[in-house]
């Protein structure tokens, strides 16, 4: 073996170990909130070495990137057997997304790839790409990943090569390792996009989170979070989807929304995280929010903290897609930590941790958008009226004390 290819290759394995192996920690002074961290948690260069290079001096004497990757992002998450696990969109440079799973001893740092990315079935309609797995540990037994999938629209005109079609495509497994395949899921819209499977039966039926849309970028006249029934998983069918969350005029989701990963039951109701869209000068800009829908009715919103939960910051600003957070996977512990897993500008992964009892706290004290600037006003007002009374009420406290 030539030196110099020696070299590098110890390099370049060193420099990998490094990533994946580095503790990663949360930065100072959250919000009370969450925590952030310092590190993302997957990246592009925490795919494995063996999948990006060659590694037989023979064949590749300049050591070269044979198949490059571009980005790891919008991950499902899912723990299992005592693993936190990330169901990657790992993007190549041939812009071309398929699955990955990498696990973490803990849920923040030390993700490792498996050997292998998922060899996801195909209907008989072979998907152009698939991406933004959201994982669903069903209480029929199975764990279901619905993804999108995405196809050269039939009908785009001659010369447009980029006119697709999005629908909600959908497989089953025990293991993460074997996918069974099912047909996608069919609804009233002319595509679909974030939909997301509800993990328990309702009424006997199988319940998905919607996302409406007239187009494939614009949700158009549809959009809103919508929600529907489909009595089987083998013949998905949603014949009706009613609209549980709209997008609203000068909100952080007027332009579309959708469904994060699946929601998390609690004693208060369904807690929910998703992310919302809006315009700037400088284009889109998405955000993820919080809501929390009603434990006997799915469809209704009980409560909704104004504005974002998430927004993208520093590095994470920019990206392949920049100003962008999404979020399609999170875990709740036994302890009630909740891991929440989140991309930046479609680029990496991160991780924000907080507790249950945070994120309730969070979504049902958090007044809500009073949709003008006069009503946030009168919120703060609200709030500094409250901590100026608090205030008084102390020193009053605190003199007494001092007399006594
Ligand atoms: O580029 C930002 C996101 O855009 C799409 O989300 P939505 O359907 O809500 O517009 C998706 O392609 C998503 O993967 C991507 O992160």
């Amino acid at each position: 073996m030539n030196i110099a290819f020696q070299q590098r290759l110890e390099q370049l394995e060193k420099t990998y170990v490094d990533l994946i192996s580095r503790e990663n920690e949360k930065q100072l002074l959250g919000n009370g909130i969450f925590d952030r961290y310092v590190y993302p948690v997957l990246t592009a260069q925490h795919t494995p070495l063996f999948w990006r290079y060659d590694l037989n001096p023979t064949t590749n004497p300049y050591l070269m990137e044979r198949f490059g990757i571009n980005a790891a992002f919008n991950a499902g998450a899912i723990k299992l057997n005592g693993k936190y696990l990330l169901v990657a969109r790992v993007e190549g440079m041939d812009r071309k997304s398929f699955f990955a799973v990498a696990e973490s001893p803990n849920g923040v740092d030390n993700f490792q790839f498996w050997e292998r990315p998922i060899t996801m079935p195909e209907t008989e309609v072979p998907d152009g790409n698939v991406y933004d797995m959201r994982l669903v540990q069903h209480e029929d037994g199975w764990i279901y990943g619905l993804f999108c999938t995405e196809r050269k629209d039939p009908n785009a005109k001659k010369g447009d090569e980029s006119s697709a079609v999005a629908q909600c495509g959908i497989a089953r497994t025990h293991d993460l390792v074997t996918w069974e395949r099912l047909p996608d899921l069919k609804t009233p819209s002319p595509q679909q996009r974030n939909v997301v499977l509800h993990p328990e039966f309702v009424n006997g039926k199988y319940a998905f989170y919607t996302r409406p849309q007239d187009g494939f970028i614009e949700a158009g006249t549809g959009g809103g979070i919508g929600f529907g029934f489909a009595d089987s998983m083998e013949n998905p069918v949603v014949e009706k989807e009613y609209i549980v969350d709209e997008k609203h005029y000068h909100t952080v989701y007027e332009v579309k929304n959708g469904q994060g990963p699946a929601p998390i039951k609690t004693e208060k109701g369904w807690l929910h995280l998703a992310h919302g869209v809006r315009n700037t000068a400088a284009g889109l800009r998405y955000v993820l929010y919080m809501f929390m829908t009603d434990p006997n009715d799915l469809t209704k919103v009980i409560y909704k903290p104004a504005g974002y939960f998430i927004a993208p910051e520093g590095e994470e600003r920019v990206g392949d897609v920049s100003n962008v957070t999404f979020a399609n996977g999170w875990i709740l512990d036994d302890d009630g930590t909740v891991f929440i897993y989140y991309a930046s500008s479609d680029t990496r992964m991160h991780v924000a941790t907080s507790t249950l009892g945070q994120l309730l706290d969070y979504v049902v004290n958090t007044p809500p958008d009073g949709l003008r600037s006069a009503a946030s006003v009168e919120r703060l007002n609200a709030l500094i009226d409250r901590n100026m009374a608090f205030q008084q009420e102390q020193a009053e406290v605190n003199t007494i004390d001092g007399h006594a």
